[in-house]
């Protein structure tokens, strides 16, 4: 299988995050790029794109803070990494802000997604990453993956959060869609991908299909609810399947099944795969039970869709278990 990756994706390192009222080591990390290079195949640098498609999913505006910010937190004298600590929670409208603190509160979701110097380009470099992949298989190849990082699925039009910064997935799916294919995406990541979830929440044109981890108990708290179903031309397009704390393959196996039937009862042609290998037991930071065997059994149940797929890398925070679990995962794919 084609993979996309490029160097620039591991010059995004902030030092910390924000974690239960006190600073914590920033799970993801550089390593994690290290430990599935060391798995996988040899890997492709992704051709650049440009901008277009990464505009056709988000916000100038916020494209614009992304690229600017790190630059504007040291002008005003700061240290290490830009992080908000203000955030418009009511009445949001499209005031012109200033100051940097302002920007950071207005895009984005949470305080444990900091920019670091390296994070503009690391996250556009993910985004062209993504891009290959759509190329590849708009191309003919019936399945390709993009070795994205920072991950996306957390990040809307205008807002990062939850360690991501620009979209892989959505942007992926925007192109595909454009370029006439009927889209669904799977996202298999143990948290929900609430900012593609957000994206295509009136879209009638993409499927969104989400497992994750209850957010009554786990991040992102919000969203990812199973009355969610989309709004407007996309009501009906969105499916929530979150699980208990503590799922193992067989009820996992279940969800994934309901999954792939709404996913072929909407009649998709296409598959975009959100894939975080965090809903292994060893992860350090989620809750479920799946093992490294049970990624492959998640990767041929997909591939048993007999539909094109554009894979995306998310979450997976045990970096000692992350390359034998992307290539088990990977491995079923291609089964
Ligand atoms: N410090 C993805 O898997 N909560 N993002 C962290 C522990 C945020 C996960 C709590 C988890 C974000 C792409
Ligand atoms: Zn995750």
């Amino acid at each position: 299988m084609r993979i996309f990756h490029s160097h620039r994706q591991s010059g995004h390192a902030p030092r910390r995050e924000f974690h239960n009222g006190d600073w914590a080591a920033f799970a993801e990390t550089p390593a994690r790029v290290t430990a599935m290079l060391a798995a996988v195949g040899p890997v492709e640098e992704p051709t650049d794109r440009g901008l277009g498609s990464v505009l056709a999913v988000h916000e100038p505006s916020y494209v614009e803070f992304l690229q600017t910010a790190y630059t504007q937190w040291v002008a005003a004298g700061r240290e290490g990494d830009a992080l908000g600590y203000a955030f418009p929670v009511s009445r949001r409208r499209a005031l012109v802000l200033d100051r940097i603190d302002a920007k950071l509160g207005r895009f984005s979701a949470d305080v444990v997604t900091p920019i670091a110097a390296g994070t503009w380009d690391a996250t556009y470099a993910s985004a062209q990453a993504a891009l290959g992949a759509v190329a590849a298989v708009l191309e003919g190849e019936p399945r390709a993956f993009a070795l994205t990082r920072p991950p996306g699925h957390h990040a809307g039009a205008d807002y990062c959060g939850g360690y991501c910064y620009l979209n892989a997935s959505a942007i992926a799916a925007r192109a595909l869609a454009d370029a006439g294919r009927k889209v669904a995406v799977l996202d298999v990541d143990y948290h929900h991908g609430n900012g593609t979830q957000d994206i295509f929440y009136e879209s009638g044109d993409v499927f969104f299909a989400s497992i994750h981890a209850d957010p009554a108990t786990d991040f992102p708290f919000f969203w990812g609810h199973a009355d969610e179903r989309g709004e407007g031309p996309g009501q009906g397009a969105t499916l929530n399947l979150p699980l208990p704390r503590g799922t193992r393959w067989a009820e996992y196996e279940r969800a994934l099944g309901k999954a792939l039937e709404g996913i072929a009862a909407w009649g998709a042609d296409q598959l975009v795969v959100s894939y975080g290998a965090d809903t292994f037991a060893g992860d350090p930071i989620s809750h479920f039970q799946l093992t490294t065997p049970d990624m492959q059994s998640l990767g041929a149940a997909i591939a048993a869709a007999r539909l094109p797929v554009v894979g995306i890398m998310e979450g997976g925070y045990a970096v000692d278990s992350l390359g034998a679990n992307l290539a088990a995962f990977l491995g079923g794919l291609e089964s």
